[in-house]
């Protein structure tokens, strides 16, 4: 039986009637997995189990057929296969059925830099939809800067045998080294079936270097931050598996936001990484389709959470000003923060545990966090090894990269509301369901705008991403924001009736976008809007 789509859910009153009736009525029966039926227990940190870390993708010497002008010359060339494989999550589930970037969960990390263009030739290779996941196909590049038609836009999938050219000059905005992004991510962002894509596994990460942040620790006239072995991304996901034989499980009738109840770090349940006495830099993703994490890290023969272990250094929008002393940090789907550790404080034999210490008990959003004295969730451990051979030459300077400066006549810019809201069983933004074939808003190219964004529920949390440019928060709830969200950002966390200002220049690319939510749910149950930018 063919899937119905949310959409047409919508359009047949189905959604608000709730998921009872769509499983009675033997609409998508086979799909039906309850999101509340725990997994099959694991064991915590098993020996041998360590971290895995994504493979750096290898550019290719030339594609075939050439990609279409104007490709000039200079660009890398990639090529990806989503394919379905089978994934270990952890020794004591049997390998799960997934959708990958050639075939890994997370897909293979690009390494770009600054000046070099990267075109990517994603093959859509996979099955026939079995369960869950639709093999229509977007990739967006969250964070990344580029032309409309090489942003993803949600109705621009290919199907099942065909290849798509994604086209990433690695410009930062208006030319501009202040706006030089670090961690962004690939990922599915087809309309109404973002949610199931990603959590199947359709998701990577997209590191970009320039002559300051230039991945080599060792350069004096870079920023020396830990780099090549000791610089790692932590991709976290939230899964479910059926009691029954142990599979991926996923429940197309959550609209809430599916949450699972085994956090995967980098794709593997309680992985074990061994470091030695110097510092790392942790590149942390939340790539979950609902859950937020606040992480901590815990000295396990003490059992206590460390006071201030980590220094912030980048957030979504690349590098901070100057780095931040953090005791923990709240992350929201789709965001980013990058950290450095330095595990030279421990000594040798110490193992150290990153917790997530909030509570989430279904979609609506974080619920509280956990009182200090009760367990949280064990993420990843760390297992602190000697000294490093070659010594520590990374360092963590006072200044790393600098801010724009605001424009000083704030009050004469072009404003927009952008009200969030329930209806109907799904969600609206001004009122209105998400509409690939109308504009929303529309923002002028070049001059900068100030958008008003609300939360007008009471139970609901948000995060809100937008497309194309990073954007700076000026207010949030009629105050300055805390430190750390004075930085570039692309996504934002929308409590309950919060109200949060933002100044957003697009420059560039006219062209539609979207804005959206990150909650994979809400934004495949149409929490979603097209801008345009316009040239005047
Ligand atoms: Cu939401």
């Amino acid at each position: 039986m063919a899937k119905l789509t949310r959409r047409e859910m919508l359009k047949f009153g189905l959604l608000a009637s709730g998921s009872g009736l769509l499983a009675s009525s033997g609409v998508g029966c086979s799909l039906f997995s309850s999101s509340r039926i725990p997994s099959p227990t694991t064991t915590r940190f098993p020996e041998g189990w360590s971290l895995s870390i994504p493979e750096v993708l290898s550019p290719s010497s030339s594609l075939s057929p050439d990609p279409a002008p104007p490709i000039r010359l200079g660009y890398k060339m990639y090529e990806i296969s989503q394919e379905e494989r089978q994934h270990q999550f952890h020794p004591d589930l049997p390998p799960s059925t997934i959708w990958g970037y050639n075939g890994t969960f997370p897909g293979p990390t690009f390494h770009a830099r600054v000046g070099e263009g990267s075109v990517v030739r994603f093959h859509n290779n996979l099955p026939q939809a079995k369960g869950f996941g639709v093999p229509r196909t977007v990739v967006h590049l969250h964070g990344g800067h580029q032309s409309s038609e090489n942003d993803g836009f949600p109705t621009d999938y290919f199907l099942r045998g065909e290849s798509k050219d994604m086209v990433y000059p690695n410009v930062p905005a208006g030319g501009d080294h202040r706006e030089t992004p670090s961690t962004l991510w690939y990922h599915d962002h087809l309309i109404d079936f973002t949610a199931e894509n990603v959590y199947r596994g359709l998701a990577g990460l997209y590191l970009v270097f320039d002559d300051k942040d230039c991945g080599d620790e060792t350069n004096p006239r870079g920023l020396r931050l830990p780099s090549g072995p000791f610089d790692i991304p932590l991709v976290f996901t939230d899964k479910r598996f059926s009691p029954d034989d142990g599979s991926l499980t996923y429940d197309s009738f959550d609209h809430d936001g599916f949450l699972g109840d085994k956090v995967a770090v980098n794709g593997r349940i309680h992985p074990t990484l061994s470091v030695y006495r110097r510092k790392y830099r942790f590149r942390f993703l939340n790539a979950s389709n609902a859950r937020f994490y606040e992480f901590f890290l815990r000295l396990e023969k003490e059992n206590r959470s460390l006071p201030t272990p980590f220094v912030q250094i980048a957030s979504d929008g690349g590098l901070l000003p100057t780095p931040l002393s953090r005791s923990s940090f709240l992350l929201t789907n789709g965001e980013r923060v990058e950290v450095i550790l330095d595990f030279s404080r421990f000594s040798e034999g110490d193992e150290v545990i990153l917790e997530n210490r909030i509570r989430q008990w279904d979609g609506r959003g974080p619920n509280e966090r956990i009182a200090t004295g009760e367990p949280g969730t064990d993420l990843l451990k760390f297992r602190v090894m000697g000294n490093p051979p070659d010594g520590d030459p990374s360092q963590i300077k006072d200044r790393l990269r600098e801010l724009a400066p605001l424009p000083t006549d704030l009050s004469s810019l072009p404003r927009e509301d952008l009200i969030f809201d329930r209806k109907s069983g799904a969600w609206v933004i001004n009122k209105k369901f998400f509409d690939p074939d109308t504009a929303l808003i529309t923002a002028p190219l070049g001059k900068g705008v100030i958008w008003r964004l609300y939360n007008n529920t009471s139970r609901w949390w948000h995060p809100i991403h937008i497309h194309l440019e990073f954007f700076r928060i000026l207010t949030r709830n009629g105050k300055r924001p805390p430190d750390h969200e004075i930085c570039r950002k692309d996504t934002l966390i929308l409590a309950p009736r919060d109200e949060v200002e933002i100044f957003v220049q697009f420059r560039d690319y006219p062209g539609k976008y979207v804005l959206h939510c990150h909650n994979l749910e809400h934004e495949d149950m149409f929490m979603m809007a097209r801008y345009d930018v316009t040239e005047s």
